[in-house]
């Protein structure tokens, strides 16, 4: 193994943990986030993601579909949501969302992944009817769908327990959450970037039941805008916590703020200083999670490849379709191909795998041939 020059000598008992694989404490992860030796941060998440993983790295072949930004939450940190009558609000009908469906087939998704506003006259039943149609159509394509706070609010309107809504989405065919809404979950930054969302609280304990049920799922936290370093380690030993109990998260994924058109536009963007650091602290906390995502449409395609060297083995998926971010300023394509994933993973010396939503890898041979994705705005040449 290479030897590790460590700058910082406050990080040498911590190096000393991670090297023996002893669990890091709050007060470890504090002083990770504080260093400014970010190489030694990152050669200790390299050896923790190596000593999992090797050389390979993760990708897959999937589709965002965000049904509606109509949203009653109106939190300060998104760009997304809409009034129903406000300028450039959608809700596409269900045509719409199957025939999306079909595309992404066509271009060998093996995932949805289906995120939306919280619709205020739209209800539980009409998610349940769009999954069940996408299943019907799509068999073997896994839905990744609605986050904790989706769950929350349809357990709301249809008057359920949540342990009734999960299991209605089960039966319709859900196969897994994806990780979004979990933000930061300290109750000072929740309530000025989303006062109205479910508490951090109430997003683990849905995680939870989620679970208990069957319904494995991703967890996020959403870094640089009020958070204080304190606070995310906070999330991180919570959601470490929460692992312990179920070991139902599958990855997580640090998002970094988008701030342009949101409420908090003044707050700059987190630094390729701070993303970095972020995916390598995260690795180094969250001792008990298989996977650490590097987003490339948040992170741009260059750091997140650089983040592969940092702690990260995935890049997440080809995408295709991306609103969130976009709304909220990334300046990212919507759409990476496979095969561009790939040689991004090479180029950084690591071996690429295609996986599904569960990390199973999938062997391309046995599909059908993909048919080129045509990103959104063009017209597809026929080449
Ligand atoms: O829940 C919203 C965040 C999330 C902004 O599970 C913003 O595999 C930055 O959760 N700037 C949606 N972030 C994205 C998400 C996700 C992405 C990729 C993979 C997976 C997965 C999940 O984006 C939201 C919120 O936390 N968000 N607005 C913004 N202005």
């Amino acid at each position: 193994m290479a030897q590790l020059t460590i700058q910082d000598a406050t990080l040498k008992p911590i190096a000393d943990k991670v090297l023996a694989g002893e669990r890091l404490s709050f007060d470890d992860g504090l002083a990770l986030f504080r260093s400014p030796d970010l190489l030694t941060v990152g050669w200790l998440a390299n050896y923790v993601r190596e000593k999992r993983h090797g050389g390979v790295t993760y990708y897959n072949v999937n589709r965002h579909i965000n049904p509606t930004n109509v949203c009653v939450a109106h939190c300060k940190l998104c760009a997304f949501g809409r009034d129903p009558n406000a300028p450039g609000a959608y809700t596409f009908a269900l045509e719409e969302v199957y025939q999306r469906a079909a595309q992404g087939v066509r271009e060998g998704a093996t995932e949805f992944h289906i995120v939306g506003g919280l619709h205020p006259d739209l209800s539980f039943d009409h998610f349940l009817e769009m999954i069940r149609g996408l299943k019907q159509r799509h068999p073997h394509v896994h839905l990744k769908a609605f986050t904790m706070v989706e769950v929350h609010y349809f357990a709301r309107i249809a008057k359920l327990t949540i342990e009734e809504t999960l299991r209605k989405m089960k039966e319709a065919g859900v196969d897994s959450c994806p990780g979004g809404g979990a933000e930061i979950f300290h109750p000072r930054v929740r309530k000025i970037i989303c006062d109205h969302k479910v508490s951090g609280r109430m997003w683990l304990s849905i995680a939870k039941k989620a679970h208990r049920i069957g319904l494995r799922t991703n967890a996020t936290m959403l870094y640089g805008h009020v958070e204080t370093f304190e606070e995310r380690v906070d999330h991180l030993v919570l959601l470490r916590e929460a692992q312990d109990e179920t070991h139902g998260f599958v990855a997580f994924i640090p998002l970094a703020f988008h701030p342009d058109n949101t409420a908090l536009a003044h707050i700059p963007k987190p630094s390729g200083y701070d993303d970095l650091r972020c995916i390598a602290v995260s690795r180094l906390m969250l001792d008990n999670f298989d996977h650490i995502k590097a987003y490339w449409v948040m992170l741009t395609p260059s750091i997140a490849q650089i983040a592969l060297r940092f702690g990260a083995n995935d890049m997440d998926g080809t995408v295709v379709e991306e609103k969130i971010y976009h709304d909220a300023g990334a300046k990212t394509s919507e759409f990476t191909p496979r095969g561009e994933l790939e040689r991004l993973i090479r180029a950084a010396g690591r071996m690429p795998v295609e996986r599904d939503t569960l990390y199973n890898p999938i062997d391309r041979s046995k599909l059908p041939p993909i048919i080129p994705a045509t990103p959104p705005g063009l017209v597809s040449l026929g080449v």
